[in-house]
């Protein structure tokens, strides 16, 4: 059979050690809404992650989609993001009624330009939406001072930095909220799942309350919520990963050492940067072509490597300001470096049981495919 290696693969526990995490479950029958399992991986997070509280969620998607919810912003209001980023993000701010403002982003980390921002705030925005992309932590600072000279609210979407620390804090410690992913393809999974954390009680409170069906006691149901608890069998998994996630970031780590090695002087290939004051994790290895300079397009690379039976991806490609749900509404030129990162990206396959062998096989032909 044809070898294949896909952009990312799951970690996951020995099946022994996940059999003995979910053997309680079949002695007390109890499967979800927040049981044991739940509350323990909870406050193993919050040590972690090193925050100050946080709450857990069906998939990261419901994370971000209710906290922003919960932030109560005015319908129709405007929030500033970006549109490099997976369709949650935009998705999250879409269905909550409110309208997207397209901020681009920097070159080099690939994150909102803060120095763009101030100039799309109108008397209608109310929030804004930044992602840590790949795992590049935002200018946390220029986008709170921004933030509270004009009375904002910050949500983090945080999907790919589990377990960053920036300034000796856990990245999920800034903005009023920041909703991290749990699912198979990330870090750290629990199958689906994800978290949002905060430091204001009562919107945790708000939180847990939307995440089920709006109930606030056995007779009161004071909201319209939605339903989305973390089952026991994730938050099981999840105890397990958790177990060890540091052995998993750091094979991660040299993984993505070998590939810089062989890719780190090529002209015409841009790779990811280190960020100062920053403990990585890792997430994803993101290489952007210069097709004159490097001698192959993105695309060419991308279908090179598909030949071999390598799956990489074009994260994040088409921007999601140019999605067809979104048709016409956007113009993808107003983020002209989004736009230009968007077609040149290429992530390359990443994850901990990733041979070092097979990453240099992947280098090999990544350098062969040049004309
Ligand atoms: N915000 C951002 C910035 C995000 O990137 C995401 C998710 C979210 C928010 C929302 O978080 P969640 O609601 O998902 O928790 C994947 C993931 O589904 C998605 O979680 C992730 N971002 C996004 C960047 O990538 P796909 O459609 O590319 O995944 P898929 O199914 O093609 O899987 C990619 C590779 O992963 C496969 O080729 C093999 C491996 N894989 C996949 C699955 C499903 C496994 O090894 N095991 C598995 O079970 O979206």
């Amino acid at each position: 059979m044809e070898k294949k290696i896909l952009v990312t693969r799951s970690s996951m526990p020995t099946i022994e050690e996940y059999v003995e995490e979910i053997k309680g479950i079949w002695d007390s029958h109890w499967i979800t809404n927040m049981g044991p399992r739940h509350k323990e991986l909870q406050e193993n997070l919050i040590d972690y992650l090193g925050v100050e509280q946080l709450d857990m969620f069906t998939n990261g998607h419901m994370a971000i989609e209710l906290s922003l919810q919960a932030l109560n912003l005015p319908k129709g209001g405007e929030v500033i993001t970006t549109p490099f980023t997976f369709a949650s993000t935009t998705h999250a701010i879409v269905r909550n009624g409110l309208q997207p403002i397209f901020c681009d982003i920097n070159p080099v980390n690939f994150t909102i330009d803060v120095s763009k921002m101030e100039a799309l705030v109108t008397d209608r925005t109310c929030a804004i939406v930044p992602v840590h992309v790949y795992g590049n932590i935002c200018d946390i600072e220029g986008i709170q001072q921004i933030a509270d000279k004009y009375g904002l609210k910050v949500l983090y979407d945080a999907a790919h930095t589990f377990g960053v620390r920036y300034k000796g804090k856990g990245i999920g410690s800034y903005g009023d909220v920041s909703c991290f992913s749990f699912h198979a393809t990330k870090v750290f999974n629990s199958i689906e799942g994800g978290c949002a954390c905060f430091t204001d009680s009562d919107f945790g409170l708000e939180l847990y309350r939307l995440k089920n069906f709006g109930i606030r006691g056995p007779e009161i149901v004071d909201g319209v919520g939605a339903n989305a608890k973390m089952n026991e069998f994730c938050a099981a998994m999840g105890l397990c990963n958790l177990r060890h996630v540091e052995e998993e970031i750091a094979k991660r780590k040299a993984v993505v050492e070998r590939y810089v090695a062989q890719l780190g002087n090529v002209e015409g290939i841009q790779l990811n940067p280190v960020q100062e004051g920053v403990l990585p994790n890792y997430a994803y290895f993101p290489v952007i072509f210069d097709e004159k300079m490097f001698g192959a397009s993105r695309n060419q690379v991308f279908a090179t490597l598909e030949e071999s039976g390598i799956g990489a991806r074009k994260y994040f490609y088409p921007l999601t300001s140019t999605f067809d749900c979104f048709h016409g509404k956007y113009d993808a030129n107003e983020t002209p470096v989004a736009l230009h990162i968007s077609k040149r990206v290429l992530t390359l396959p990443l994850y901990a049981d990733l041979a070092l062998e097979d990453v240099d096989w992947i280098c090999e032909i990544i350098l062969k495919s040049r004309k």
